[in-house]
């Protein structure tokens, strides 16, 4: 399928499966359960669920073209969309809170009036916990027949959204915040861990769904930690260059929080080198995957050109 059509066949799938798998909006307490719907249903790229389908796809169709009798098989595969929708709910929750006046005080989101705007702070802040709760009930329950696939998704995703990476990414951000400038160290580990991590989260999922080996899984791995970088230096630049109504979000908040920034500790110009460099060591980790995993690179292209 050519490169646009897939992409829109994934996000169609997040959306089918999102509406799905969470609870209706009338389901008791009905403030709560429209709350989380408002957020996860308000749009987004779908980034992370649709790595996840095109990662497991990779293995799918090769392991589909592996002859019967092989003397190490790999691991059977399974629906990838369940723990899809599960990074989707992470990362929205992680959205929902990041939102909140006690963080990032943000009143756009997803080109829509943020959870606490549009609802109130408290409904906010539970529809995030329960965002994040369902998670782990959605691998919970739709993994219960592979056990081992389980066990390793629920690993994937904890560690992903956990005090040390995600969690621990936006403490050192906020503590980042409260003195006069990070340094590049500083700002690594935050991108590394707040960005990276459930972008890596979402690879190694679908490369777990999809049976992938070690050797295949250390590769996503390694896809996704230069796809997280690339991908934030590529905000931070959107962030000091783009407009609100082309983000979808409040523009120019990094520079007017007097916060540091790629684009702050770089400069525009060594901001995109920078981009590209870590883009092509994602492109190269990707390229050695079985078939050269062409829709992720043309993913990975585009994430780096994007404009919003
Ligand atoms: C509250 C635990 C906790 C963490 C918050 C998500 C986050 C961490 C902060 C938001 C600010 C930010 C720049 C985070 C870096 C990750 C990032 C670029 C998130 C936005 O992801 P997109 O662009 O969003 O994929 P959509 O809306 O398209 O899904």
């Amino acid at each position: 399928m050519e490169f646009t059509s897939q992409l829109q066949s994934y996000r169609t799938r997040t959306e089918q499966g999102i509406d799905l798998l969470l609870p209706p909006a009338t389901t008791r307490p009905t403030r709560l359960h429209a709350a989380m719907r408002y957020s996860l249903l308000a749009g987004g790229k779908r980034l992370r669920p649709i790595l996840t389908l095109a990662a497991a796809d990779i293995f799918n169709r090769a392991n589909s073209q592996l002859p019967l009798a092989q003397p190490a098989l790999p691991a059977p595969s399974a629906d990838p969309l369940p723990v899809a929708v599960a990074l989707e709910c992470i990362h929205t929750y992680s959205l929902v809170h990041d939102d909140l006046p006690c963080m990032d005080n943000d009143d756009l989101r997803r080109g829509q009036p943020t959870c606490h705007k549009q609802f109130d702070e408290a409904t906010a802040l539970l529809a995030g916990d329960a965002l994040l709760t369902l998670a782990f009930q959605l691998v919970a329950r739709h993994y219960a027949l592979t056990p081992s696939l389980a066990l390793a998704l629920t690993g994937i995703l904890s560690e992903a959204a956990g005090s040390e990476r995600l969690i621990g990414g936006q403490m050192e951000d906020l503590l980042a915040e409260r003195k006069s400038a990070a340094t590049a160290n500083e700002l690594d580990f935050i991108h590394h861990n707040k960005t990276g991590a459930m972008l890596t989260a979402a690879l190694l999922a679908g490369g777990r769904c999809g049976g992938a080996t070690d050797t295949q899984l250390s590769l996503l791995e390694d896809a996704g930690r230069h796809l997280g970088l690339a991908f934030q230096i590529v905000d931070d630049v959107l962030d000091a260059t783009a407009d609100s109504a082309t983000l979808g979000k409040t523009a120019g908040k990094d520079a007017k929080a007097g916060k540091t920034t790629y684009v702050t500790l770089h400069g525009l110009d060594a901001s995109g080198r920078y981009a590209r460099e870590q883009t092509d060591a994602a492109l190269a980790a990707l390229n050695r995957l079985p078939g050269g995993a062409p829709f992720l690179s043309r993913l990975t292209e585009n994430m780096a050109a994007r404009t919003s």
